[in-house]
């Protein structure tokens, strides 16, 4: 999977911008052909979600239709032409004047389809997508479920804390590439004294037998070398002399190109190594701190649309707060953000969308275990050539139904055990040059942390525990990480911990919900932790404010545990991470 490239070789075409959109809660558009035109359209940005720019359609989530008219470039005929959607939440069916060209499911990665014989060369053509974004218990992330833990219920019936945002979330392109082309690239990197190791594969889409060659560029030179494909695969290995390693601190890219016969595919890529020894996770051999955010792609009118001002600015304000690190809270974040994060130099636990996993029924969890493992070959296909991509994480707060350590004898311990067992081991398999993790429930089993690389742990002492009792609840904190640690001997980072805070609201005492108390709760958080060198990183929940859905938990439907508001205004806390982490 790609990102679409424009070159010598190949060609792209962004379609994003105003498209026609009708909801279609019965269901009649396939019926009614709307994928020739629709008949009562109003216009809507692509990409956003669509509960944000029309207040009628904020709790929509059926069915809906997208059209767009585009030309076709004469100088792609003899090219073969494909549709790529950056995402879409959550179902999504692809037509191309009129033919149906293929389905998608699962929101958060990106899809193509060929196009190439049904393109219209002489006149306009028409794309038609349709997106359908139902809570159902049998997707992932779940929803429409009995409430989880006796929480109070919430609407939209989700099992998880953001808002369920519909649409096409990112760029619809079309693209065009060589009848022979490249279709993956996967590049491992390694140390060898000053030396970078750059191994790099190539596949073709045609089992063919062809010369070719890749090069790394920077400023000092060219490492060149030869590429022999044999049935459409082809391997090579470079060494950069004194190469300039990647890290947080000098995100270093070099170019990386391929270029065969036909094709050519050029690469941004850091040379670094990730691993953990002890309680530490090492970045080119050197223990690394991952401080920063867990964070959610939000904002007001584009929801989780790519919105790429805003990605800048969200980069700088990390950064102003010293951060490096963050998690893709709770789903795969764009591959723009992920580019970004590469030349930004952040490290990156890149997470699927398997949010609060239940174990209860066993329909319903081959389901999601099939959804799941396909989201994991999605995600690792689509970043595995980031240098910021530093940890898998395969799933967020799965829960059983008795949450407590005693629910090691509940049989959904046991069945959450396999399922997650099963993800962390197809992580390890595709990719066995990442860290592995899940990001665990306060409360929940600790067996399931045994196959984690580092112990992610979401934790919330001083807030839905012992909220208002600070002092106490850091000492229980202090004594839950050094448990923790003595059980597993694994890195830790505390990967969510947070207070609710209306930005604004001020109170001497430091009652919960003011700034002080998120200030307070916060410095507490970071004592306790530089206290323990097994602690490899802090992450924050959240780094702003974000759209959750309705309910007696969230004032105005806003999950308020960002250090900034939703519109990036810091908090007082945002000042004690400077003092920590920007000093
Ligand atoms: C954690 C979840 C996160 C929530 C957060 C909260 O992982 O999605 O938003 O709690 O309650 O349990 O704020």
């Amino acid at each position: 999977m790609l990102y679409p490239q424009q070159n010598l070789f190949r060609n792209k075409l962004d379609l994003s911008g105003i498209w026609d959109f009708q909801p279609d809660p019965d269901q009649k558009g396939e019926q009614k052909g709307w994928y020739n035109g629709l008949e009562d359209a109003r216009p809507m940005a692509v990409p956003g979600s669509w509960n944000e720019q029309y207040e009628n359609l904020y709790n929509y989530l059926g069915l809906a239709w997208y059209v767009k008219p585009t030309f076709i470039p004469q100088s792609w005929r003899g090219h073969r032409v494909f549709l790529r959607v950056g995402s879409a939440c959550y179902f999504s069916t692809v037509y191309f004047n009129g033919v149906k060209i293929g389905s998608h499911d699962g929101g958060h990665l990106p899809f193509a389809f060929e196009i190439t014989d049904q393109i219209l060369w002489e006149t306009e053509n028409l794309i038609a997508i349709s997106v359908e974004n139902e809570l159902k218990p049998t997707r992932v992330p779940a929803g429409n479920m009995s409430t989880p833990l006796g929480l109070p219920s919430s609407f939209p019936p989700t099992t998880y804390d953001f808002f369920p945002f519909a649409g096409i979330h990112r760029p619809v392109v079309l693209y065009s590439v060589p009848q022979t082309y490249i279709e993956d690239v996967t590049v491992v990197t390694g140390i060898d004294g000053a030396n970078g190791t750059v191994q790099v594969t190539v596949r073709l889409n045609a089992a063919v037998s062809a010369p070719g060659f890749v090069q790394i560029k920077n400023s000092d030179g060219i490492a060149k070398t030869k590429l022999v494909f044999q049935e459409g695969l082809a391997e090579a290995q470079l060494t950069v002399p004194n190469a300039k390693f990647w890290s947080d601190k000098s995100p270093y890219l070099y170019d990386l190109t391929i270029q065969t016969e036909q094709d050519h595919y050029l690469l941004k890529i850091g040379i670094r190594t990730i691993a953990v020894q002890g309680g530490q996770i090492l970045l080119n051999g050197k223990p690394v701190q991952m401080n920063g955010y867990g964070r959610h792609e939000d904002f007001i009118a584009s929801g989780k649309g790519l919105n790429q001002p805003l990605l800048v600015k969200d980069y700088q304000l990390m950064r102003w707060t010293g951060a490096n690190s963050y998690r893709t809270s709770h789903y795969p974040y764009s591959e723009e953000e992920m580019q970004l994060a590469d030349r930004e130099g952040f490290l990156i636990i890149d997470e699927i969308p398997a949010v609060s996993l239940q174990f209860e029924n066993d329909a319903y969890i081959a389901l999601r275990l099939r959804m799941c493992m396909q989201q994991i070959d999605e995600l690792i296909a689509r970043d595995k050539n980031h240098a910021s991509v530093v940890m898998w994480c395969v799933a967020n707060e799965p829960m059983t139904p008795k949450l407590n350590l005693a629910a090691q004898d509940d049989p959904a311990a046991a069945k959450g055990k396999d399922f997650l067992d099963t993800l962390m081991r197809r992580a390890r398999e595709l990719d066995p040059t990442r860290l592995v993790t899940l990001a665990t429930l306060m409360g929940g089993p600790d067996s399931w942390m045994e196959l984690c690389d580092v112990v992610c742990m979401n934790r919330y002492w001083g807030w839905y525990i012992l909220g208002g009792e600070l002092d106490k609840a850091l000492v229980a904190l202090d004594q839950e990480l050094h448990s923790v640690w003595e059980a597993w001997h694994k890195p830790i980072i505390v990967t969510e911990f947070g207070a609710d805070t209306i930005a604004g609201m001020h109170g001497h005492p430091d009652v919960m919900w003011t700034e002080e108390y998120q200030a307070e709760y916060i410095r507490g958080h970071l004592k306790v932790a530089a206290q323990k060198d097994y602690i490899a990183g802090m992450q924050v929940w959240n780094f702003a404010d974000f759209a959750a859905v309705q309910s007696v938990m969230r004032a105005g439907g806003i999950n308020m545990k960002g250090v900034f508001t939703r519109g990036r205004t810091p908090k007082m806390a945002a000042h004690v991470l400077r003092e920590f982490w920007a000093k």
